[in-house]
């Protein structure tokens, strides 16, 4: 487990990193490009969302050959350089794994589809339609909105799917399709992969018979779909033949899960996953479903980030994040419009330096801000035009609502392409970029900040450097002082006599911190911050979106 906990992992979303040919599409001779730049960066591993041949209905998460590469971004071969550059360098590669569910184009799907009594017929999940076969055999929902059931003619049937029409759900009761992707893994392992991202793997079991679902305005089923005891087993196969012996790192995505619920799968004691991405602060901006906005407070952050940190205190691990593909940037969201670089650096500092493996999702480390697109034309992702569908037409809500829901929360804020420099395209692409990249690349890019030392990307640099050097970041013991403080957010790490502590202004007032009764007299050393201070400046006053980190001498 070592290395699983000593990694900080940097999340590559390969259409919007670095094209190489000038399609306008990040390849992965564009990342093999920008190798030098991760190591200077600091991380040692990465995750790479998916490669694989797809028709791209969703980015790739809708795969038709998990042993194949799409030639958008290269070839097999493009690959193999790819790991070889990077283990050269001693990064390791985590690809990701799309296992609940295949493309209608994969091959499976297309036999499976043909006749009810084909080989293949129950690698998915099909069913008859109720009421003469004229409405879908439950009333689930899918991810997406609308029905998670499509009708298909050939044999008068509907097959299941959590999310797009062309992402047909797995059925892992089948132990023949346990086997196929058991394959697949194996594939990965002998090709030299250190470990794996699991797309929504607590969904892969459903319960017996697809029961209807309770009413409820989204994701109706998720009762029976979600974290079932089967779900348990499989992943208990899995790790017995294949994660384990080989030292493999899993992560698993797993939605709508409580610390309590995570445990049962990242508890080392059950032989399942090292640690799982949850999505409890992701919901501290929204009241019950995503597209419910609400002002973020500082304090339901902490609240919930402090939840999984002692829950996880004895058994487990955490995996900490604040951005990924589908979500919006974090300084958007739970920075500060005043100062978004020092509310940037304060918020890496706070999450990253808490008890779990650190990711870091491209462009992040720049302090790189939601698209700001105006019109609805220049979003690309499928959710999003599906929920401006069915926003306009079930809730009857205005076009002007609807914008500023996705505005706020559209994935597509997450995947404008990388900005590297001040240049055209952001030196991103020659050519035209699949997606706009965001007009305040001429300010906010790597160029520059690789030359500033006050950058947020520097602070980053800092950062992961004083927690690969230092083991009370990695392994020490955590604990919140301040839990009810409306804008201190202050927490400490020990490890035998090894203890840092860290403290934040998460506000816009300058703020008091005095240090609790159990620090006050250790001779404590300012290791990082992100606030230059005159000598006589009073050293209790932290000022606004101040993070400052002292470690015990
Ligand atoms: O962003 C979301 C939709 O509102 C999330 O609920 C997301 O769909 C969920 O976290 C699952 O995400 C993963 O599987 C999806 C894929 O579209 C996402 O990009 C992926 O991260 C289906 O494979
Ligand atoms: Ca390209």
């Amino acid at each position: 487990m070592s290395w699983k906990k000593e990694a900080v992992v940097y999340q590559i979303y390969p259409r919007s990193f670095k094209d190489a040919n000038g399609d306008g599409i990040g390849d992965i001779k564009g990342i093999i490009e920008q190798v030098p730049y991760l190591v200077k960066l600091g991380i040692n591993a990465v995750w790479l969302s998916p490669v694989y041949a797809s028709p791209m209905d969703d980015n790739g998460y809708d795969i038709s050959d998990y042993c194949a590469i799409h030639p958008e971004f290269g070839t097999l071969d493009d690959l193999k350089t790819l790991i070889g550059t990077l283990h050269q360098a001693g990064i390791k590669l985590i690809m990701d794994l799309v296992f609940n569910h295949t493309s209608d184009e994969h091959p499976w799907f297309i036999e499976s589809r043909t006749s009810t009594d084909n080989p293949k017929r129950d690698y998915y999940l099909w069913k008859k339609g109720r009421r003469g076969g004229k409405k879908p055999p439950n009333n689930w929902t899918s991810f997406f909105t609308g029905k998670a059931w499509t009708y298909d003619e050939t044999t008068n049937m509907w097959y299941l799917h959590l999310f797009g029409k062309k992402q047909p759900d797995l059925n892992w009761e089948h132990p023949a399709v346990r086997q196929a992707l058991k394959d697949v893994v194996r594939f990965w392992i002998d090709l030299g992969v250190d470990g794996f991202r699991l797309d929504v793997i607590n969904l892969i079991a459903k319960q017996d018979g697809l029961p209807n679902g309770r009413w409820r305005l989204a994701l109706r089923g998720i009762e029976h779909y979600a974290n079932q005891p089967k779900a348990h087993e499989y992943l208990r196969e899995f790790n017995e033949e294949l994660f384990g012996p080989h030292g493999i790192l899993t992560v698993g995505e797993t939605v709508f899960v409580t610390p309590e619920v995570a445990l049962q799968y990242v508890a080392e004691s059950r032989h399942e996953l090292d640690m799982v991405f949850h999505f409890e602060h992701m919901a501290v901006d929204t009241i019950n479903n995503k597209w419910f906005i609400k002002p973020f407070k500082m304090n339901n952050l902490k609240i919930v980030l402090d939840d999984w940190q002692q829950a996880l205190k004895q058994e487990g691990w955490n995996a900490l994040y604040l951005e990924n593909h589908d979500q919006p940037r974090s300084i958007s969201r739970f920075g500060d419009k005043t100062h978004p670089v020092r509310s940037a650096k304060l918020l890496a500092t706070l999450v990253f330096l808490q008890r779990g493996t650190p990711y870091i999702y491209q462009g992040q480390e720049i302090g790189m801000t939601n698209a700001h697109f105006t019109s609805l034309e220049q979003y690309r992702d499928l959710e999003t035009h599906n929920i401006y569908k069915l926003g306009r037409k079930v809730f009857k809500f205005s076009h002007k609502r609807m914008m500023k829901k996705i505005t706020y929360m559209s994935r597509d804020n997450a995947r404008t392409p990388m900005q590297w420099t001040s240049g055209e395209q952001a030196g991103f692409s020659r050519g035209e970029p699949w997606i706009e990249v965001n007009p305040n690349h001429v300010t906010i890019n790597v160029d520059k900040q690789d030359k500033d030392p006050l950058s947020v990307l520097n602070f980053y640099r800092k950062l992961i450097a004083l927690r690969q050097q230092n083991q009370v970041f990695i392994e020490g013991d955590y604990t919140l002082y301040e839990a009810n403080h409306r804008r201190l957010y202050v927490y400490t790490r020990s490890l035998a006599s090894d203890l840092a502590l860290v403290v934040g202004n998460y506000s816009r007032k300058t703020t008091r911190f005095t240090l609790p009764k159990a620090l006050k007299d250790l001779p404590l050393k300012l290791v990082l911050s992100n606030v230059e201070h005159e000598p006589d400046e009073p050293v209790d006053m932290l000022k606004p979106f101040e993070i400052r980190v002292y470690q015990r001498r």
